[in-house]
């Protein structure tokens, strides 16, 4: 059984289907079991734990909201769950699980035609595939709508040349969803692990998300068959559909990464001895774990209640901005401040501290910065859009 029992100071656990939470606790278990022991090796070797791909698959991670060709069809609040557990082990497993899952398998899923759907979605949830997602470009960020990577119509294919940066699971993936603009207008295209002119060389030198390979994808004149463009969608909204989703289970997951955080430092509190008493009996120390706790029920409250109206079709991607840019915000602090209650011991390997806040790094700025979504959310405000 696990050793990690989260917390639930608002009694979350009331809110959640029996069906909910024996899932939870099950990749709960499978965390510790499987990712908490040998993630800090990985993590200081910079690699990616690729035995956990089919593992994942068979758990049932990959594709876990959506239905039919062989995908979990679970709800969102489960997928949500999903991404928590996995982030407590470390964002990079959660990135790979959200790749796959949101930014590959669900345009496919949801743009894709019924032979790229038949042909690719099976392999990919059950981690037989793997998939990447191609938007950012080494100039274009926050702004991809200005994008460079260009596809030609040439009658019986299409012609691919550009360049994306910054690409998770690139140099592993069997398949690339690309977005790249013909005539003008984004598209996307599926791109195949070896296609004559496409390379997928790793990044490397990260001080972030270690355990987890982040690529450049080259296209230099790929040919690319008729049949692989996504037909069922043209313009931004394809691609920002896909991160609509991601960002949702990223919401949940940074939740994972803090509690990570808060249990190791109230651990460690109780244990440390100063000045002949445990650090967890000074009032400041306690002010730090206090606040820890309530940031992540806030956290929790928005996660669940994001989650319940994704279940309703009622969310909207304003309100995924607002959960993702609080949540790792929140994260992100909670790290600082429980490597702060380790002292030096939180900068050690032998405690997750540091790893979750410079993952967590990664996190604040990828898909969508904190201050992109603070600009989606004063548009919805003021009506007013202050991007450019
Ligand atoms: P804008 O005019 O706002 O929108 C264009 C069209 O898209 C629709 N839309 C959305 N649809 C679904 N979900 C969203 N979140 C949407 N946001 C907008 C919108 O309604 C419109 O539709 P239509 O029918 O009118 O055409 O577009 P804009 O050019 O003003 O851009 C807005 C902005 C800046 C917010 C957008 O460009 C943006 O989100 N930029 C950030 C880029 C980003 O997030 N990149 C992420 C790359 S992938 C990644 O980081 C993966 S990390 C993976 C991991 O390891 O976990
Ligand atoms: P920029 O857009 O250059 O932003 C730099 C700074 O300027 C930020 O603080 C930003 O908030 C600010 N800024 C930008 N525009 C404005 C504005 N209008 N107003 C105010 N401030 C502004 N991308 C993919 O497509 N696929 C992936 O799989 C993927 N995986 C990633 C994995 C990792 C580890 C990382 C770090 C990134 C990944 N990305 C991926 C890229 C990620 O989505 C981008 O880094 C992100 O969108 C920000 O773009 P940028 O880094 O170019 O920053």
């Amino acid at each position: 059984m696990s050793t990690f029992a989260g917390f639930d100071f608002y009694r979350i656990d009331d809110l959640l289907s029996d069906e909910e939470k024996t899932i939870r606790d099950t990749v709960r278990d499978w965390v510790e079991d499987k990712v908490v022991p040998i993630i800090e090796k990985h993590y200081l070797e910079g690699t990616f734990p690729m035995h956990l791909a089919r593992e994942m698959g068979e758990m049932g991670f990959l594709g876990a909201n959506l239905t039919g060709y062989g995908c979990p069809g679970l709800n969102n609040v489960t997928y949500g769950l999903i991404c928590q557990e996995l982030e407590r082990g470390d964002s990079g497993i959660r990135s790979f699980c959200s790749v796959q899952g949101s930014l590959v398998m669900y345009p496919i899923w949801a743009y894709g035609s019924e032979d790229q759907k038949n042909k690719w979605l099976p392999k990919l949830a059950a981690g037989e595939a793997i998939g990447c997602f191609g938007l950012t470009e080494p100039d274009h960020g926050s702004n991809p709508s200005g994008m460079l990577t260009r596809a030609e119509d040439k009658g019986s294919h299409y012609v691919l040349n550009g360049a994306k940066m910054w690409i998770t699971n690139g140099t592993l993936a069997d398949v690339a969803v690309v977005w790249a603009k013909l005539d003008g207008e984004i598209r996307g295209f599926l791109v195949e692990r070896g296609m004559q002119g496409f390379t997928a060389p790793e990044m490397t030198g990260k001080h972030s998300l270690r355990a987890s390979v982040t690529s450049e994808l080259v296209f230099q004149d790929v040919i690319i068959p008729k049949e692989n463009i996504l037909p069922g969608v043209k313009g931004l909204k394809g691609p920002l559909g896909c991160l609509t989703n991601a960002r949702y289970g990223i919401a949940w997951g940074a939740l994972g990464a803090a509690q990570s955080c808060l249990h190791s430092a109230n651990e460690y509190a109780k244990s440390r001895i100063q000045f002949d008493r445990p650090i967890a009996s000074f009032q400041l120390v306690q002010n730090k774990l206090a606040w820890m706790l309530r940031e992540i029920t806030k956290g929790q409250l928005l996660a669940w209640r994001l989650g319940r109206m994704k279940d309703a079709g009622t969310m909207t991607h304003e309100m995924v901005s607002l959960a993702k840019m609080n949540n790792v915000d929140i994260a992100l602090q909670i790290a600082r401040v429980a490597r702060d209650v380790h002292g030096a011991n939180g900068i050690l390997a032998e405690y997750p501290i540091m790893r979750h806040a410079a993952n967590l790094e990664s996190v604040y700025t990828y898909e969508g910065t904190h201050d992109i979504h603070n600009l989606v959310l004063g548009r919805w405000l003021t009506g007013v859009q202050a991007f450019t």
